[in-house]
């Protein structure tokens, strides 16, 4: 830059736009030239006031815009902040100027170009445009030169931020709760991505968000490194700033560099579906073993992604990294996070070695034990309820319950059990939960038979129940006498096909609502039992008779 040029730079910082117009005549005139020179793009940020916050200034191409995290941004409101800038090819408004337009929620977007005396020509605006039925994403305008543009731009600015805010109100219902998109790139078949989401949406809903919309990524091979193509994560910035999203869910694990980026990109929160797990778990723990288990559950997910938010931005999509003034501040939070999860990790240990005491007792109590297990809101705790006269919490949503219960029963043939309620499974369940709720899954190698309940009306119920014989395989429970039970055959719509499926199965369908239809599993359960207490007793003979 030559001297003159930067003082024309520094000098532009003085000037002021009228807070109704768009740019004027002569600061338009102030940059072509200015551009025309330097044979570079130039820009200023102006506010709502007029005033001139950034003057920027380019390549031939384009513009490098730099970090705007301290201006306002919510998903109702635009940015309080718009572009003006000079094209020297005399291009219309750009992808580029679309995307900066679009992630950033400016205002409007201007480009002057350059004619070749240096002075101002056509003049090119657009703007976001709220949701409407030809699905338009942006509206645009085209004038001969800066002193054409006769709009007000407060009438026009109140205007659109007036429609945004008025074609959100149907969600008005869910004020105050977090808003989300769900997403989900996926290279599966169409309905298990939408099973999936489904899932995802209860998940969602179980943890007091509301979800407003679904946006699928079809892709045939999943780049970890750009999980959504541009076009995609533009659509994503759009459809939120429409509808009014603050969160964006992922139906994947997201690994911390996609989530840096991706937060980075769309100035929105992100989650995937295991911080969401996690969330709900630590919302519904009660206990103090629970609510440890799902601290430190989330401080291990939490650690490798203790990364500094780099919110500049810019055409070339963040990629800004080195060591910031917060880089201290976060070896202080790992190290912090760290010391925490090595003190509850004790504590869990503590916990665990004084219930192998009380299960000891219990052993000598020689009382079966009977685990019921199954895929999240299956009707575990409902059964546990109507077998026992109990009033174990049962809740319409995912993971009602995390601690486990245990409750004596009485069956008809005299026959004393212990039978337990515990945390439901579902599918991929996050490894750090698995393993931070090992001891209370552990608890279920002490069961003498596990009742599986599925939920039979629930459509996936295969796919389910697969899942969970899969986690008791991978907690080495496989090996634990087991049987199937149909729950909530009441919403089933076909007997007959039902009775099919029992016998496919080899399962017991029952109501756990309805205590009439729950004989054919007490005694099933009955039998199996006293069976494997007259195997003992034989086996125990054997062995008394070998001494
Ligand atoms: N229609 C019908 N609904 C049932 C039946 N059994 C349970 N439910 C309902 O299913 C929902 C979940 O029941 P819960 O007993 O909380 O399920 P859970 O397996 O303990 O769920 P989590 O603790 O969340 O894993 C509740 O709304 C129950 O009322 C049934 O046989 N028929
Ligand atoms: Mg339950």
């Amino acid at each position: 830059m030559k001297p003159s040029q930067t003082k024309e730079l520094q000098r532009l910082y003085q000037r002021r736009i009228p807070a109704d117009q768009i740019i004027t005549p002569e600061i338009a005139r102030r940059l072509t030239l200015l551009s025309s020179d330097a044979k570079r793009q130039v820009g200023i940020l102006v506010n709502r006031k007029g005033n001139i916050t950034h003057v920027i200034i380019g390549d031939h191409q384009g513009l490098f815009i730099p970090d705007l995290s301290g201006y306002r941004s919510s998903v109702t409101r635009l940015r309080g902040l718009r572009l003006v800038h000079t094209h020297l090819n005399k291009e219309p408004i750009s992808q580029d100027d679309l995307t900066d337009l679009t992630f950033l929620h400016l205002d409007l977007m201007t480009a002057i170009s350059v004619d070749k005396d240096g002075l101002p020509g056509k003049t090119y605006l657009a703007y976001l445009f709220p949701q409407n039925p030809q699905n338009e994403k942006w509206a645009f305008l085209e004038f001969l030169h800066p002193s054409h543009v006769n709009l007000d731009f407060l009438e026009l600015i109140t205007s659109l931020e007036e429609e945004f805010e008025r074609k959100q109100k149907p969600l008005k219902k869910a004020e105050g709760k977090e808003k989300a998109l769900l997403i989900s790139v996926s290279n599966k078949a169409k309905h298990e991505i939408l099973d999936s989401l489904n899932e995802l949406r209860e998940l969602a809903e179980s943890c007091n968000i509301s979800v407003l919309d679904h946006i699928i990524q079809y892709r045939p091979q999943v780049d970890p490194r750009h999980l959504l193509g541009e076009g995609k994560l533009r659509e994503v910035a759009i459809r939120s700033i429409q509808q009014g999203a603050t969160l964006l869910i992922f139906d994947c694990e997201l690994n911390p560099a996609q989530v840096k980026s991706i937060t980075d990109q769309t100035d929105m929160k992100v989650i995937d579906r295991t911080q969401l797990i996690l969330d709900i778990f630590a919302q519904r723990a009660q206990s103090k073993e629970g609510k440890i288990q799902v601290e430190l559950a989330q401080l291990k997910y939490l650690l490798p992604r203790l990364v500094k938010k780099n919110t500049a931005m810019s055409r070339l999509m963040g990629g800004i990294g080195g060591r910031g003034p917060g880089e201290q501040k976060l070896e202080i939070d790992r190290r912090r996070v760290r010391d925490r999860i090595n003190r509850l990790e004790k504590e869990i240990k503590k916990i665990q070695e004084r219930r192998i005491t009380t299960r000891k007792k219990r052993e000598k109590g020689d009382l079966p034990i009977i685990s019921i297990v199954g895929y999240t809101n299956a009707g575990k705790s409902t059964l546990l309820n109507s077998l026992t006269h109990s009033r174990v919490h049962v809740e319409d949503r995912l993971f009602a319950t995390l601690d486990p219960t245990s409750r004596r029963l009485r069956f008809p043939r005299d026959t004393e059990v212990i039978i337990t309620d515990t945390v439901g499974f579902i599918r991929d369940l996050p490894r750090d939960l698995v393993n931070a709720f090992r001891a209370t899954l552990e608890e279920l190698s002490q069961a003498d038979l596990l009742v599986h309940i599925i939920d039979v009306s629930n459509p996936n119920f295969k796919r389910q129940m697969d899942a969970c014989e899969k986690i008791l395989t991978d907690l080495e429970l496989g090996q634990i006498p087991m049987i199937r039970v149909f729950n909530k055959e009441d919403k089933f719509p076909d007997k007959e096909m039902l009775k099919n499926l029992c016998r496919l199965y080899d399962a017991t369908s029952i109501s756990a609502v309805n205590t009439e239809t729950l004989s054919p599993l007490t005694e099933k359960i009955e039998e199996l039992i006293s069976n494997q207490k007259s195997e003992e007793k034989i086996l125990l003979r054997q062995s008394n008779q070998t001494i």
